[in-house]
């Protein structure tokens, strides 16, 4: 099936309909169920990888914000980043390294943003923990 028949109901997202998914999200974090992020993993939904190894997954995001915007995530469920513990350290630091190579990849040599959402606060709206990778052109700050 066609990548678009799992694109959310929302293709014209703004700032305001993110924080409220979050919003949304954060009610739902806690319940057992498998995020839509499972199914990228396990193949059950497509998605546009452009890396994979025993431990993570790189795809593009759905709804690019910039040029080049792929999200990183480990193959374990680990909903947010407030919620690894201390002995993911060395998954966690897999996953960065895995952010430099594959950005270099992309060709993201005058630089990127690096993000990663965490609850209601940070606007997270996906429980499976995931690293934002933004580039191809200028970002800003401060962020929204
Ligand atoms: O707001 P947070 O930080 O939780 O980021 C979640 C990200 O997942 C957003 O940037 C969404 O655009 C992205 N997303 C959501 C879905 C999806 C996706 N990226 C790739 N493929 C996706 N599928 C197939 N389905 C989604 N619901």
């Amino acid at each position: 099936p066609s990548l678009f028949a799992f694109r959310p109901k929302r293709p014209l997202c703004t700032r305001s309909d993110e924080v409220r998914l979050a919003a949304e999200a954060s009610k739902k974090y806690g319940s057992p169920a498998p995020t839509i992020f499972s199914k990228v993993i396990d193949k059950s939904i497509p998605a546009d990888v452009i890396y994979e190894d025993e431990k993570c997954l790189a795809f593009r995001d759905i709804t690019p914000q910039a040029p080049v915007h792929f999200l990183v995530i480990p193959k374990v469920t680990i909903p947010r980043i407030s919620s690894a513990q201390d002995d993911d350290a060395e998954l966690l630091g897999h996953l960065l390294v895995v952010v430099k190579n594959v950005a270099k990849k992309e060709c993201l040599d005058e630089g990127y943003r690096v993000v990663i959402n965490d609850g209601k606060h940070g606007a997270q709206s996906v429980y499976h923990l995931h690293i934002h990778v933004l580039g191809g052109r200028q970002m800003t700050w401060p962020p929204g």
